[in-house]
Parts: C-alpha cells; sequence; structure tokens
C-alpha cells in the first residue's frame, strides 16, 4: 500500500539544475577556468558547500581557499542563483507534476534546497504539499536518510507506505536507507537501485504507480 509520497524538488518537480550550473559556471568563469554541463552532473542532489568542493576541483583549485573564502564564494554563487529563481513562473513545473500531487495520497516535499521554500511560492506549489523538508532543516546530506525520515514524520506515516521520487542516485541511496520504495525520475544512467523507473510524470497516475510498485 502507498499512502505518502515523498518528491525531491530539483530534477523532479522543476527543472532549477540548468539555473544551478548557470551560476556555477559563472562563478568558475570569474576563477579563471571552464565548468562544464559534463562537470555540472555531479552536482546533482548534493549540497551547496559539497557542490561548490565540485567546481573548485573541477578548475585545479581545491585547497586554496580558506572556510570563510568558500562561504563567500557559495554566497555569491547563490546571490546568482536566486536572481533566476525569482523569475520562476508555474510554466517551470515540470508535465504532469501537478496533476500527480493533485491525487489525495498524502504529498511530501524532500529537498537538499534551502531556497526549497521560495521556488514552490514562486510556482504557486506550496498549497499541494502537506509537509516541506528543505536543505534548512536537515544536518546530514542525501545518502543520509534523514531528509526523507523527517519528511515521513511530519505526516505521520510510516516509511513502509512511503515512495520516494528522485533523479539523483544519492537521493534513491537516502530512501533505501529510510526502507521506503523509490521512483528514479528521468533518464539518468545511474537511478538503477530505484525500485521503478519513470521518464516523465506526463500521463502517469496514481493507479499506475500502485499497480507497478505493490507488484515488486
Ligand atoms: P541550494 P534537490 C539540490 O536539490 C540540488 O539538486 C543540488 O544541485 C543543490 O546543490 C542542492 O539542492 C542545494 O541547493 O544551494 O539551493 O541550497 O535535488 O535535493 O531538490
Ligand atoms: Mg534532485
Amino acid at each position: 500500500m502507498i499512502d505518502c509520497c515523498i518528491f525531491d524538488l530539483d530534477g523532479v518537480v522543476v527543472d532549477t539544475a540548468r539555473y544551478h550550473y548557470l551560476a556555477w559556471a559563472a562563478l568558475a568563469r570569474e576563477l579563471g577556468f571552464e565548468f562544464t554541463p559534463v562537470q555540472g552532473e555531479a552536482t546533482k542532489g548534493v549540497s551547496r558547500m559539497a557542490s561548490l568542493e565540485i567546481v573548485l576541483r573541477a578548475g585545479g583549485l581545491e585547497g586554496r581557499f580558506s572556510a570563510a573564502e568558500r562561504e563567500r564564494l557559495a554566497a555569491e554563487k547563490n546571490a546568482r542563483y536566486l536572481r533566476f529563481v525569482s523569475q520562476m513562473t508555474p510554466a517551470e513545473v515540470l508535465p504532469g507534476v501537478a496533476a500527480f500531487l493533485h491525487r489525495g495520497v498524502r504529498t511530501v516535499l524532500g529537498s537538499a534546497s534551502k531556497n526549497a521554500g521560495t521556488i514552490l511560492d514562486r510556482c504557486g506549489l506550496r498549497p499541494l504539499f502537506d509537509a516541506v523538508v528543505d536543505g534548512n532543516e536537515v544536518s546530514r546530506a542525501k545518502p543520509d536518510p534523514e531528509v526523507f525520515l523527517k519528511g515521513a514524520a511530519a505526516v505521520d506515516a510510516a516509511p513502509s507506505v512511503c515512495v520516494v521520487f528522485e533523479d539523483a542516485a544519492a537521493g534513491i541511496e537516502a530512501a533505501s536507507r529510510a526502507g521506503m520504495r523509490s521512483v528514479g525520475v528521468g533518464g539518468g544512467a545511474s537511478l538503477s537501485a530505484a525500485t521503478m523507473r519513470l521518464e516523465t510524470f506526463a500521463g502517469f497516475t496514481f493507479e499506475q504507480l500502485a499497480m507497478k510498485i505493490d507488484r515488486d
């Protein structure tokens, strides 16, 4: 039985990954190197400071900045990212997601992002979630299960009745460590550990989810 759907945000509900990438690439350019889209893939689902380490490593700059300087670089990237996010509209919700969220089952947002609230408000999505757990409330990043366990607890759901929708391998592992089933969303090659795969929410119904998940 499925009684609670927990959604990752970036890459599942909205495509903010391209804004994250543009903001990191601009920072890299300021630091004197190119950060490619392929390198940007590694920042998906990863916290802001861990993403900064990935960017600095790509430029051969790891270990070059103090903690205070890294905080400043991350803040600069975030300010640029927020300029993109502040222009978002409901049209940027990925196809089929809003319709799927309207189904009576309990819905929770479980995201690593500290900007999740702003994105939900810009896209008119907040009323569709019964609970929101984001990067401001968790101390351990995915693949630690903390974000999903907190999300399930917020709506009083046992992990065994929860299904997590995720686009990143770290999130699929976090779901499994939380004792939850998972749906790997999108074409990412690293999602093979998910209970099932889903290319897009367009045309996807809760009944199809229940049939597929309960059969596995
Ligand atoms: P912020 P998710 C993650 O969100 C993104 O996938 C990842 O690229 C980003 O670095 C992280 O949030 C932190 O975001 O800088 O906004 O706090 O996929 O867990 O919804
Ligand atoms: Mg994601």
